[in-house]
């Protein structure tokens, strides 16, 4: 399978992030995206550069002011003579005013973020263009003709909405790649999302389409992050009423109780007559992540990589999450090996 990746996600290293009360090193860190490049080359798959898409293009899925914000936040912090990564401490919660941005970078870094644990540097917007498009080309590849390709994406993307930024996500990798291959005639695309976490980004921009089905299992937003978007009861509003489908599970889940939701989830893309199919493939599903607590074996990867395989869709695979640093490489070749076969 073609692998399409960048360097420049050495760009973003987030440095510390406020996790569970506590400020701890990030555990989305580079060393991800190297395990997993180091694996599928050993694996026998082809790397290729992403191609050159610009800022533009981001457009179909994310707020031109959100994307300058990005684009400029840095730049604003040091001139305002700060250094180090950027993270927010106020937001607009309840009672407070959303219809305006502040001036400040403090106050637009909390109008756009939505939470404290995903921090901009100096690179952070290098690598995140540089991840979306990775996942523009995969999604290119595939609508040139190409069965599937893997977008090895880092930073990851589905908890970013039209809008927002966060659980340490900018650009919405997985968003773009869909839109892409709407755009590029693909009539109907289904969107499945295995990472541990709710895509609440993913859903956002999909809520009120009828041509995206959003589909996702992941730990229940009762007690798992991203709290509150995720539940079963979300299901798309407007032309979009019917094409979300949330699968929340408990903490503990191992794969008897994932393969059903899984089969459902499958089963609603047939349903749906997907022409084409988007994998926001997290890997945090594994019963050694640090920050999940599902309990799937190693060995259930490959047998994720042949039910998703099985859909006979052509597909672009995104990468999103997966801590377990020394293991992720090999979850990953578990999967796309699996599915190639
Ligand atoms: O899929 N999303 C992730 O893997 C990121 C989850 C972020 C957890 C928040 C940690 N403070
Ligand atoms: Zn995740």
């Amino acid at each position: 399978m073609q692998i399409v990746h960048s360097p420049l996600h050495l760009r973003h290293d987030g440095g510390m992030e406020l996790h569970r009360g506590e400020l701890v090193p990030c555990y989305e860190q580079p060393a991800r995206a190297d395990y997993i490049r180091h694996a599928l080359v050993e694996a026998g798959h082809a790397l290729v550069a992403p191609r050159a898409f610009g800022p533009e293009a981001l457009l179909g899925v994310h707020d031109a002011g959100f994307v300058e914000f990005l684009r400029t936040a840095y730049a604003r912090w040091r001139e305002e003579g700060r250094g180090g990564s950027m993270l927010p401490s106020g937001f607009p919660a309840r009672g407070l005013r959303r219809d305006r941005v502040p001036t400040g970078i403090n106050g637009a870094m909390g109008y756009y973020a939505f939470d404290a644990g995903t921090p901009i540097v100096e690179g952070t917007w290098d690598a995140a263009l540089a991840a979306a498009q990775c996942a523009l080309s995969a999604a290119a590849l595939v609508a040139e003709g190409k069965r599937a390709a893997y977008a090895l994406c880092r930073p990851p993307g589905h908890h970013a909405a039209r809008g927002t930024y966060g659980g340490y996500c900018f650009l919405n990798n997985a968003a773009l790649a869909a839109q892409h291959l709407r755009e590029r005639g693909f009539g109907r695309v289904a969107l499945l999302d295995v990472d541990y976490h709710h895509g609440n980004g993913t859903q956002d921009i999909f809520w009120e389409r009828n041509d995206v089905l959003f589909v996702s299992i992941h730990g229940t937003p009762e007690t798992e992050y991203p709290y509150f978007l995720g539940y079963a009861d979300e299901r798309g509003a407007g032309a979009g009423e019917g094409c979300t489908l949330n699968l929340p599970l408990p903490r503990g889940t191992g794969w008897d109780g994932y393969v059903a939701a899984l089969d459902t989830a499958l089963r609603a893309i047939a349903d749906f007559g997907a022409d084409a199919l988007v994998v926001s493939l997290g890997v945090d599903t594994y019963e050694g992540d640090p920050i999940s607590a599902f309990k799937l074996g190693q060995e259930r990867f490959p047998q994720l990589g042949a039910r998703l395989a099985a859909l006979g869709l052509p597909s672009v695979l995104v990468q999103e999450g997966g801590y377990a640093v020394k293991e992720i490489g090999t979850n990953v070749a578990g999967v796309l090996g699996a599915f190639e076969r």
